[in-house]
């Protein structure tokens, strides 16, 4: 109850801030950003996003939290532009936004009114948003891939990994979950499932973000798995975009 109204004010009391953690291609260059929310109260102290994004959906205030963090991505990316670097920044989506009737318009509103060009941001969806009205979320992804807004996703591998979603929605990038890459040099199944993972996604033409890495032998084996992107530790912890 205390939470929800603190919840509530933090909007106004600009409590909230978003951090933004690299991602990096097989050079390690910088190729674009995930943004990732953070709430700074003056007694809580900081309030990790696992524990109040539940509550944000369940009250609905993630509607405002969501837009909020969208249109600071998007400025974001009109400052790199502006300082001559086209990178990408990928935002995540919940599943109350993605459920609304209006959500085609709710972004489309954020990034014509920004003017950055579309295919700089990337929507991150998970698996568990996609259980049901399959066909109703089809339609509102590829209208906004009309405009050329790109798709991933995220934490690939946890949910019901349903080929079936790849079949039937616009997406352009698969993160690996960071559970399968921690220990992937040391369990043999999970080093099956990265391998297996990468090569379907070059297989359907999908690029392949692997997530949570922390060491350079990760990083130089995931290379050699040919995975695209590479996100974690090893290259940048989430932090303010200066
Ligand atoms: O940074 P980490 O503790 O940063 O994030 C924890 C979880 O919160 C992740 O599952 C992440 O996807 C989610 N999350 C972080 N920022 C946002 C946001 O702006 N919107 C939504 N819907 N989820 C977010
Ligand atoms: O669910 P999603 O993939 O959106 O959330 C990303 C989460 O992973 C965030 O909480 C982020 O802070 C965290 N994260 C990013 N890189 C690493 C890493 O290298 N190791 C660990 N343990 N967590 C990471
Ligand atoms: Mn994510
Ligand atoms: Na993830």
């Amino acid at each position: 109850q205390q939470m929800e109204l603190a919840l509530k004010q933090a909007l106004v009391k600009q409590e909230f801030q978003v951090f933004y953690q690299p991602k990096v291609n097989t050079f390690g260059t910088i190729i674009g950003y995930e943004a990732l929310i953070r709430w700074q109260h003056p007694e809580f102290g900081l309030v990790s996003p696992d524990s109040f994004i539940p509550l944000a959906e369940s009250t609905g205030l993630i509607i405002d939290i969501d837009s909020w963090v969208l249109e600071n991505a998007c400025q974001q990316i009109n400052k790199l532009s502006s300082q001559g670097q086209a990178l990408s920044i990928a935002v995540n989506v919940s599943q109350r936004q993605l459920a609304r009737k209006d959500f085609v318009e709710l972004v489309s509103n954020i990034v014509v009114a920004s003017g950055i060009d579309p295919t700089l941001l990337e929507l991150e969806i998970t698996e568990s948003m996609l259980n049901d009205d399959l066909e109703n979320t089809r339609k509102k992804l590829d209208a906004l891939s009309q405009l050329g807004i790109l798709f991933s996703l995220d934490d690939f591998g946890t949910g019901y990994s349903s080929l079936y979603y790849l079949q039937k929605l616009p997406m352009n990038v698969l993160k690996i979950d960071q559970s399968f890459v921690r220990a992937f040099l040391t369990q043999e199944t999970d080093y099956a499932i990265v391998k297996t993972i990468i090569a379907m996604a070059k297989a359907l033409s999908l690029k392949v973000v692997a997530e949570g890495v922390e060491q350079q032998e990760q990083y130089e084996a995931l290379i050699a798995l040919e995975c695209d992107f590479f996100q974690g530790y090893l290259f940048g912890k989430p932090a303010p975009l200066v």
